[in-house]
């Protein structure tokens, strides 16, 4: 298979957690592929002609997960026409099934990322992004939503990978900077 020999990174923490921050400094300094399951959901939402369109823009609305064929497709899409070999999968999986398909369907994971944040710390960040973000999914009455469905649904999958010592956890509280040095010296270890 095309991705059999590919490196994937699970990157999960709650809502707001700093997810696609510190991916973005692990895309420069370790040659990382970057992929957000939420932007590419976003990305599909908007494209004219997707069939899953509105269903999309109704889960993120209420911070429920989208079936996982959807979101497994465009991944695998996305690792495919990048030609790379290495990946961070970013805010996926949410969910046990999410997990054990795309492991079964595309490729088991290195480990995961696993971005440790007290929800009260994790409010205050999306409601400042709120301001500006334009992210249907970044007010008060969604963003609870997100923080239940991701203690309900989601924390089950890092405690399976945790079980298997696969998951190496950052405390994000700190500065971006801050958190980033513990990030980078995980990945430190591992790829160099
Ligand atoms: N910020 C970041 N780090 C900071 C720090 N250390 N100190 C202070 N501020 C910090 O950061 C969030 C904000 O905080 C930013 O303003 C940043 O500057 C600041 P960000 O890096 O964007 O955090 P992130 O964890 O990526 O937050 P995000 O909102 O993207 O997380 P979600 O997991 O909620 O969103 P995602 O896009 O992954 O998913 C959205 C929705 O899509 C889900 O709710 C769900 O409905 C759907 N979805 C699925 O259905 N299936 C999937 O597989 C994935 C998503
Ligand atoms: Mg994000």
């Amino acid at each position: 298979q095309a991705l059999a020999d590919t490196t994937v990174v699970f990157v999960l923490g709650g809502p707001g957690a700093g997810k696609g921050t510190q991916c973005a400094n692990l895309v420069r300094d370790f040659g990382f592929v970057h992929l957000s399951a939420g932007d590419l959901l976003r990305a599909e939402q908007e494209r004219p002609g997707s069939q899953y369109g509105e269903l999309i823009k109704s889960y993120i609305k209420e911070g429920k997960i989208v079936p996982h064929v959807v979101t497994i497709a465009l991944l695998e899409n996305a690792m495919l026409e990048s030609g790379q070999k290495r990946f961070l999968i970013d805010g996926f999986p949410r969910k046990m099934d999410q997990a054990l398909e795309f492991e079964r369907v595309v490729v088991p994971s290195r480990f995961t990322l696993f971005f440790e944040c007290p929800e009260e710390v994790m409010l205050q960040r999306l409601l400042k992004r709120g301001e500006t973000s334009g992210r249907s999914d970044d007010n008060i009455e969604s963003i609870r939503k997100r923080f239940r469905t991701f203690t309900e649904t989601s924390m089950p999958v890092i405690d399976h990978y945790s079980a298997l010592n696969k998951v190496h956890t950052v405390r994000c509280t700190d500065s971006p900077e801050g958190v980033y040095q513990k990030v980078k010296g995980i990945f430190n270890d591992l790829f160099h």
